[in-house]
């Protein structure tokens, strides 16, 4: 299996509920290597610019300004199979719907306040990560 990186968010509900550590704690006993992370507050504009792909949909002005409501955490991971694995230890976008076990049945409130995102596709893993991250910011 390759080595891959996939971008996590810890979420503004994550950071409000003081739940960082735990869900992080949770991410390296999966196995997880973090190559970096920070706490910053998006605007409007770069929420709006991360989920471009989803601009049109219904939900889409609601995640922005939930995404832009508060203090978020990327962070890039590395592991053998990380984009489908993290994708695993969090579960189904809807809390109600994911597994036993995972991070958003654990904590998450709703589909719109999930806690935590996890990059969909290798490909998207690489472009997310290098949306919060600079080379020399990844170790
Ligand atoms: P995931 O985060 O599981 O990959 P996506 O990529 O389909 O899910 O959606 C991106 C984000 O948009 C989700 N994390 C969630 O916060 C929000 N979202 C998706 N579907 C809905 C929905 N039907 N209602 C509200 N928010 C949604």
């Amino acid at each position: 299996m390759a080595v891959e990186r996939t971008l996590a968010i810890l979420k503004p509900d994550c950071v409000r509920k003081n739940l960082q550590g735990e869900v992080i704690a949770r991410i390296q006993k999966a196995g997880f290597k973090i190559l970096g992370m920070k706490q910053m507050r998006l605007t409007t504009e770069t929420a709006g610019a991360f989920y471009a792909v989803h601009r049109g949909r219904p939900f889409y002005d609601e995640l922005v300004k939930f995404m832009s409501s508060g203090r978020c955490v990327p962070i890039a991971l590395e592991k053998e199979n990380a984009v489908a694995d993290f994708r695993t230890l969090i579960g189904a976008t809807d809390p109600k719907e994911a597994a036993e076990g995972t991070i958003r049945k654990l904590y998450a409130d709703s589909k719109g306040e999930n806690i935590v995102h996890g990059s969909d596709s290798v490909e998207n893993g690489k472009i997310e990560v290098a949306f919060f991250f600079s080379e020399s910011e990844l170790v």
